[in-house]
């Protein structure tokens, strides 16, 4: 099932050189992701990367995995989510590894998977304020997602970033709850409560773009990112996809103190089996680019 999707519509994963990629002002962009979490890299993909992107995204739609979400089902539009780790070759293709590589300035880089994210249908809510970091247990600056939408989006339906938050703490994660966007995902944890940032907006430096096919946002998964609802008529497919390179080692700190520690990514359980805090990630678990 891994290779389902590789073995129908993307071939084995040809690896795309950044030679081949859009030029770009590398350093510039890599300092920019140290210091506020996350980088705009402007027509990042070529044309035919972001085909390729949208054949992915079109071909899991179709194809969902027992995991997949509908959050707040109450509500007429439509919040779809689902997640795998079916997509390392088109990762390959359409050269997102040395794209990390330019911006750690280091390899080898692993994929973590990739998580899907479908609005339609009227008016879908915003994504919850929330830190990646609060659903995994790793630490390290070589921890990132690339968020690519599908659709042409106007910076009021972005995804919104407060810069720098991720050399700030680990809050406890939203439970994607309707009546309350902070209502705690682990209850018996002593990771803060996250703040109300839609109460307080200007308390915080939010930073968000006007996008356009072939964009790609890079954040560290520390970073608070919350946002993108839609409106009527406006149709959002987004992909991220998450990676994490040699610098990054096991979280041991408890999310919950008496439940599960994986949120809901329980996939990742035999990932941190036997793990201290500190220890890095036995390759083995992990799909290397
Ligand atoms: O696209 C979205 O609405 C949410 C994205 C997100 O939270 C993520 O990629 O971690």
């Amino acid at each position: 099932m891994a290779d389902e999707f590789e073995l129908a519509t993307a071939g084995p994963g040809e690896r795309t050189p950044l030679s081949a990629l859009p030029p770009r002002d590398w350093p510039a962009a890599a300092a920019e992701l140290e210091s506020d979490g996350v980088v705009m890299l402007k027509g990042a993909l070529t044309p035919d990367a972001f085909a390729k992107v949208e054949a992915a995204v079109e071909w899991s739609l179709a194809h969902p995995t027992p995991t997949a979400v509908r959050f707040y089902p109450g509500e007429p539009a439509t919040f779809f989510e689902d997640r795998g780790r079916r997509h390392a070759a088109l990762v390959r293709e359409i050269g997102l590894d040395s794209i990390l590589s330019a911006l750690w300035g280091v390899g080898p880089v692993w994929y973590l998977g990739e998580q899907l994210f479908l609005k339609e249908g009227g008016a879908a809510r915003r994504t919850p304020w929330h830190q990646d970091t609060s659903y995994l247990r790793m630490i390290g600056s070589q921890l990132v997602a690339c968020w690519i939408s599908l659709d042409a989006l106007p910076k009021a339906h972005c995804l919104e970033f407060v810069r720098g938050s991720h050399r700030g703490e680990l809050h406890n994660g939203s439970a994607f709850a309707a009546h309350d966007d902070t209502a705690p995902l682990y209850r018996h944890s002593r990771l803060p409560r996250l703040p109300d940032i839609e109460a307080d907006r200007d308390a915080y430096d939010i930073l968000s773009w006007d996008l356009e096919p072939g964009d790609v946002i890079v954040f560290h998964l520390g970073t608070l990112h919350g946002g993108a609802g839609t409106s009527p008529g406006l149709r959002r497919r987004t992909i991220s996809l998450r990676f994490l390179g040699p610098d990054v080692v096991f979280d041991g700190r408890p999310r919950d103190e008496i439940g599960a520690q994986e949120g809901n990514d329980a996939a990742l359980a035999g990932v941190y089996a036997g793990l201290s805090h500190g220890d890095p990630f036995p390759t083995a678990h992990l799909t290397a680019l």
